[in-house]
């Protein structure tokens, strides 16, 4: 995290609607959203991230588990899932030689992983302050001028508010252009809805696959689980022999048109976009498109170490390659 944060400004109506008009809203949609942040907080502030300033800007370790429930208020008999988000830059050490500037979401790459259950009313305060127009594009079911094409300018609030539907292993990421760029600089994350009945008990864990052009070339030149090139290569996950393991795995990779996850020693079953309760199939490796994201299930029945990577070879040796560290129960 950069030491960049400040304290909440308090945020007085007529600068809340100066701030929302720049990022395009219509009026009546301007007073809606400042109705609705109006009623929840009586004195509204400037969002800022809940994140500890100290967090690193790429910490994988930490990201691996890491959900983000929102904050859970009842409107209306509704339960509203209330998320803060704040685009910041921050500059990522990729190994030790390579930095690398992001663009992201409090203060992290990738973003944090929203997590709701169907039927859930969604409000995303967005606050840009990374020093360009950048917006919030969710994948999912809602109408237009929630779809996060517009860009919101820096220094200005936007707030996005949806439905929950339908459930599965979604996403979510900035839609100004060139997307491409914006996705390849950090701003993408994941958004799980659960199912009304909660799948099984399992240790769960979110992987998503990652490029970085660090040249401007509109190639990649390094890729990473998780923010971090080769990160889980040195910091192998641990897990427990026999135990089921639920992944949500998805593919952000801007400029390569798709790539494989292949995982070795095991098979998983594959939920294809976590859209179904049962399986679909079994295999031990897929092919995900950019974008595309599945749940997979698996367990391991012998302890040891175990690589994952994508079977783009060449993509594996540039970073995108872990460990899975299998312990025995005993
Ligand atoms: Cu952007």
């Amino acid at each position: 995290m950069t030491g960049e944060k400040s304290s909440p400004r308090s945020l007085d109506r007529r600068h809340f609607l100066q701030l929302s008009l720049a990022t395009g809203l219509g009026i009546g949609a301007t007073a809606l959203a400042w109705q609705k942040l109006h009623r929840s907080n009586p004195t509204p502030s400037l969002p800022v991230s809940t994140e500890p300033a100290t967090r690193d800007p790429a910490d994988p370790l930490f990201f691996l588990r890491d959900f983000d429930y929102g904050t859970v208020k009842q409107e209306n008999g509704k339960t509203i899932r209330e998320f803060r988000v704040e685009a910041t830059t921050s500059t990522l050490h990729l190994n030790k030689a390579v930095s690398f500037v992001s663009w992201n979401l409090n203060g992290r790459v990738p973003g944090p992983t929203f997590r709701a259950t169907e039927g859930d009313r969604i409000r995303v305060i967005f606050y840009n302050r990374a020093g360009h127009a950048h917006s919030l594009h969710f994948h999912g079911v809602h109408e237009s001028a929630m779809d996060g094409v517009k860009p919101v300018r820096n220094n200005s609030v936007f707030i996005y508010e949806f439905d929950a539907l339908p459930y599965g292993v979604h996403v979510y990421h900035c839609h100004v252009s060139p997307i491409s760029r914006h996705i390849n600089k950090g701003l993408y994350g994941m958004f799980i809805i659960d199912p009304p009945s909660p799948r099984p008990p399992a240790d769960e864990m979110v992987l998503i696959m990652a490029g970085y052009d660090t040249n401007e070339d509109r190639k990649n030149e390094l890729y990473a689980f998780n923010g971090l090139p080769n990160y889980y290569m040195d910091h192998p996950i641990s897990l427990q022999k026999d135990r089921l393991v639920r992944l949500y795995l998805l593919n952000m990779v801007e400029y390569d048109p798709a790539l494989t996850f292949h995982l070795h020693a095991n098979f998983f079953q594959v939920y294809p976009t976590g859209m179904t309760l049962t399986p679909a199939y079994t295999s031990d490796v897929i092919t995900m498109g950019t974008a595309e994201r599945h749940i997979l299930e698996f367990a391991f029945s012998h302890a040891g170490k175990y690589m994952f990577h994508p079977h783009q070879d060449t993509i594996a040796e540039a970073g995108c390659m872990g460990i899975f560290n299998v312990l025995d129960n005993a």
